[in-house]
């Protein structure tokens, strides 16, 4: 059978910690879905439609074959797209024992919504402290953030900061 997983995050921006996920979650399922979800908890620093573009040059900057959808969601719940698309799992990264503490109960409760299994992927460590948030910060206050981030999205926020 078709195995479709869906990994879902905010991706703003995207770091070489998403990436790691991607990739290891591409060369677990036939198909994957990087959907970007808008995290009405957090205050964004990108528009939609430019973390869609920079997740799809990083995605085709570092090579990860197989089939993979770059997408967007905010009609609702999750679970609904996942669906959608006949997804039966989502993968998330897990950094930490706060990562656990955040995605437990939202695993459980998409389990119960839609039947859909949450499977947790354990990155590199190398890249394991790498957060989008700390990369804003970096970059807001005119940082390198080049060791943290894919090729796309160190050249992009660079211009950006420079006002190029
Ligand atoms: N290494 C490994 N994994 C990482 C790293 C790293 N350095 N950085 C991030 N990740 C993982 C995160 O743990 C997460 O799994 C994923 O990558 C995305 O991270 P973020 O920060 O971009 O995204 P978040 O944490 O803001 O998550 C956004 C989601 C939309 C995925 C989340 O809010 C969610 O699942 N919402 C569910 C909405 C819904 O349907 N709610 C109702 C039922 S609960």
């Amino acid at each position: 059978s078709n195995r479709i997983a869906v990994v879902p995050g905010s991706f703003d921006p995207p770091t070489l910690g998403h990436l790691d996920v991607i990739k290891r979650a591409a060369g677990l399922y036939d198909t994957i879905h990087v959907l970007v979800v808008h995290n009405p908890d957090k205050q964004a620093m990108l528009p939609i439609a430019q973390r869609l573009s920079l997740l799809e040059q990083s995605i085709a900057e570092a090579g990860i074959g197989g089939e993979i959808v770059v997408a967007s969601w905010s009609m609702g719940l999750l679970v609904d797209y996942a669906t959608d698309v006949n997804a039966g799992v989502l993968v998330k990264g897990i950094r930490s024992q706060v990562d656990v503490a955040y995605e437990t109960p939202m695993a459980i409760v998409n389990r119960h919504l839609a039947d859909i299994e949450t499977v947790f992927l354990l990155p590199d460590p190398a890249h394991a402290l790498v957060s989008s948030s700390l990369v804003r910060q970096v970059a807001s206050l005119g940082g390198d953030v080049s060791p943290y981030v894919p090729g796309p999205v160190a050249r992009f926020l660079d211009t950006g900061a420079r006002g190029i």
